[in-house]
């Protein structure tokens, strides 16, 4: 019985250990519970944004936190330029603007959903009700949409990707974020 006994507490010790052992682990990474969710919440899209942050603007040394800014600001870059090439493609006079009348000439030709996000994207743009998307009105839309689909919440979660810099040098590399995610998810 006594023998049970001991083994129970070895067991308890062992369990309050590696309890006591993990949180360290995770305090290392500097994680914060709410930092944790966002990198679990969708490992495999964390993943990919940091290989996608690292091989764009990282160097051999990896990641730093400006580079993260760069790869935020190039993301929304991307989401603007994709606004205003959706629109432009419709400026079939070469005026700078795109009419009602123009979206409608090209909208057939195009396949259903480029065609309904063309429409879309005219009828967000024409923030005045004119008809017309003008290049103000274009370049607004283009910074609404950059913002709302990378938002500050995934801009907090790419700069997560800085407290996996396990050496402490201010540089991630994949390596570093790949096993630290593997950590996590144990
Ligand atoms: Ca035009
Ligand atoms: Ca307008």
């Amino acid at each position: 019985m006594a023998q049970v006994g001991r083994m129970a507490l070895t067991l308890a010790l062992a369990f309050v250990l590696v309890v006591i052992l993990g949180s360290r682990l995770l305090q290392a990474q500097g994680l914060s519970a709410d930092q944790r969710d966002r990198v679990l919440k969708d490992r495999a899209e964390f993943l990919e944004a940091a290989a996608i942050a690292i091989n764009w603007f990282g160097d051999p040394r990896g990641l730093n936190a400006a580079a993260i800014e760069d790869y935020i600001a190039a993301e929304r870059a991307e989401r603007r330029a994709g606004v205003i090439k959706a629109l432009m493609a419709a400026d079939l006079s070469a005026d700078g603007t795109v009419s009602a009348a123009e979206v409608a000439r090209l909208a057939p030709t195009l396949t259903p959903s480029a065609r309904g996000r063309l429409i879309a994207l005219h009828t967000l743009a024409d923030a005045d009700a004119d008809g017309i998307a003008g290049p103000d009105e274009m370049i607004r839309l283009s910074q609404a949409e950059a913002l709302r689909l990378v938002d500050d919440d995934r801009a907090e979660t790419l700069r997560v990707l800085l407290l996996f810099d396990v050496d402490g040098d201010g540089w991630v590399l994949l390596d570093e974020v790949r096993t630290a995610i593997a950590g996590l998810a144990v």
